[in-house]
C-alpha cells in the first residue's frame, strides 16, 4: 500500500492548513488520485490493524438498501452510531439512493448489474449517491434533519464508475470528503471488495479499483498517529477469497469473505469528529 502513504505524505508535505464542519482543523489538499490493481492482492492498510468486519457488514448494509444501524449493531459494528437518531435512523443515505433513489423504486445497483452483463461497453454505469434533493439543512441537528426525511450526512464517497476492458472490471469512486487516516483505508477496502463481487457476480476479473478525492484531509488530532504509522514499513497485501457459488450482488453474506495472510502492525486508535 505504497499509495495510501505517499497519500499521507503528499498531504502532510503540501497540505493547506484548514478549518471544517467539525471545529477539529484539518491539513487538506483537493484533487488526488491513488489506483489499486486487485490482482496484486486484496488492498488492505498493513501499517496498522484495520476490522475488516466492520468494513464487509457496512458494504452489506448499503447493498440491502438499510439506512437504519441496527444490523449493524446486531453485528457489532458501531462506525456509524455518532449520527444516527434515536430510533437508529439515518435518513436517506446510500443504501436508500443506491437500491431506492428518491423513493421512486429506482435501483441504481440492479441497473448497473443488467448493464455490465448485457452491454458491457456502456459509457453511463455510474451510481450517484448524491442527491440534493435530500441533502441535510447544516443549521439543524442530525437527528432534525432525518426527521424531516433529509439525510443525516451529506454522502462523503459520492459516485462511482463502472468500467469494461479484457474481460476485467474496473470501478472509480469520487470522494467529496475524505478523512484520510480514520476513513480512506475503509473506503478503500470496502470499494476494492464491492469491485470483486461485481467482477464475479457479471463474469469478469477484478482490474483496477481507482480511488479519486477532492478535499483528502488529514485532521489535526491524527497527526501524532500518521507520523506513527509513517514510520512503520508496509507489508505484502493479503487475498481475499469469496465463496464463488455466489452469483447474484445481493445474495453476499459475511462468512462468504475469507481475508488471507492479512499480517498488520498492531492497531492505532483515533477519535473519529463528527
Ligand atoms: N466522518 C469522519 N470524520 N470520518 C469518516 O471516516 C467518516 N466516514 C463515515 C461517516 N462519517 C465520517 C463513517 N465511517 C470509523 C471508521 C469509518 C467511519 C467512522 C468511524 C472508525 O472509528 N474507525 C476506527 C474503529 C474501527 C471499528 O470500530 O471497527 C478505526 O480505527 O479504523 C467515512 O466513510
Amino acid at each position: 500500500m505504497k499509495q495510501y502513504h505517499d497519500l499521507l505524505k503528499h498531504v502532510l508535505n503540501e497540505g493547506n492548513q484548514k478549518g471544517d464542519r467539525t471545529g477539529t482543523g484539518t491539513k487538506s489538499v483537493f484533487g488526488y488520485q491513488m489506483r489499486f490493481d486487485l490482482s496484486e492482492g486484496f488492498p488492505m492498510v498493513t501499517t496498522k490493524k484495520l476490522h475488516l468486519k466492520s468494513i464487509v457488514y457496512e458494504l452489506l448494509w448499503f447493498l440491502k438498501g438499510d439506512t437504519n444501524i441496527k444490523y449493524l449493531q446486531e453485528n457489532g459494528v458501531r462506525i456509524w452510531n455518532e449520527w444516527a437518531d434515536e430510533n437508529g435512523d439515518l435518513g436517506p443515505v446510500y443504501g436508500h439512493q443506491w437500491r431506492n433513489w428518491n423513493d421512486d423504486e429506482i435501483d441504481q445497483i440492479k441497473e448497473i448489474v443488467h448493464s455490465l452483463k448485457t452491454n458491457p461497453n456502456s459509457r453511463r454505469m455510474l451510481v450517484s449517491a448524491w442527491n440534493p434533493s435530500v441533502l441535510p439543512d447544516t443549521s439543524k441537528s442530525f437527528s432534525e434533519n432525518v426527521s424531516n426525511g433529509k439525510a443525516a450526512l451529506p454522502p462523503c464517497h459520492a459516485f462511482f464508475q463502472f468500467y469494461v476492458a479484457d474481460g476485467k472490471l474496473s470501478c472509480q469512486l469520487y470522494q467529496r470528503s475524505a478523512d484520510i487516516f480514520l476513513g480512506v483505508p475503509f473506503n478503500i477496502a470496502s470499494y476494492a471488495l464491492f469491485t470483486m463481487m461485481m467482477a464475479q457476480v457479471c463474469g469478469y476479473e477484478a482490474g483496477d479499483f481507482i480511488h479519486t478525492f477532492g478535499d483528502a484531509h488529514i485532521y489535526n488530532n491524527h497527526m501524532e498517529q500518521v507520523e506513527l504509522q509513517l514510520s512503520r514499513e508496509p507489508r505484502e497485501l493479503p487475498k481475499m477469497k469469496m465463496n464463488p457459488e455466489v452469483k447474484d450482488i445481493f445474495d453476499f453474506k459475511f462468512e462468504d469473505f475469507e481475508l488471507v495472510d492479512y499480517n498488520p502492525h498492531p492497531h492505532i486508535k483515533g477519535k473519529v469528529a463528527i
